[in-house]
């Protein structure tokens, strides 16, 4: 587990949040506490893209309305990256369950919703690389900081 190792995370803004007017808001937050935003798109996510990235929740009682929420709206996705990028992210966002979710994290200042809560972001490298390619490139990481000093 990395002590200060640059990590890569993926993170996305759900639809609740982009209709809410909230990403500005929570893309400086994660500015602002040093992540580099590594790649950013505005999409829409098809029903396939959905039940793939939750793919290890399918069966569950949530699964539907899940995937009904992501795909209901477009969703702002991120690569972030940064030291210990993937658990310095889950703990900015704060507890799934809303009730749970502390005062001064992304959810916990913004959600009252379980299904509509605001932000996505992996809860381990394994599932940050394999989420991260449903949607970008790896080239596409890549090109856009070439030549990019630090
Ligand atoms: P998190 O997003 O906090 O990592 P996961 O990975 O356990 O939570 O679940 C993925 C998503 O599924 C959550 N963001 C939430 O919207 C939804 N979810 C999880 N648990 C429940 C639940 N008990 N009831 C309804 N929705 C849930």
């Amino acid at each position: 587990m990395g002590m200060g190792g640059v990590e890569r995370t993926f993170v996305f803004l759900k639809p609740d949040a982009v209709r809410r007017g909230l990403m500005g808001e929570i893309v400086a937050r994660i500015e602002r506490r040093g992540l580099k935003i590594r790649a950013m798109r505005l999409h829409r996510m098809t029903r396939e893209e959905a039940e793939r990235l939750y793919e290890p929740h399918v069966g569950k009682e949530f699964f539907e309305r899940l995937v009904r929420h992501v795909t209901s709206g477009p969703v702002l996705l991120m690569v972030v990256e940064g030291p210990n990028a993937i658990r310095v992210l889950r703990r900015m966002i704060g507890a799934t369950d809303p009730v749970e979710a502390e005062p001064g994290t992304i959810r916990g200042d913004f959600a009252l919703d379980i299904t509509a809560n605001i932000i996505h972001a992996a809860d381990s490298p394994e599932s940050a690389e394999r989420e991260m390619r449903i949607f970008f490139k790896e080239e596409e990481l890549e090109v856009l900081w070439e030549g990019v000093e630090g």
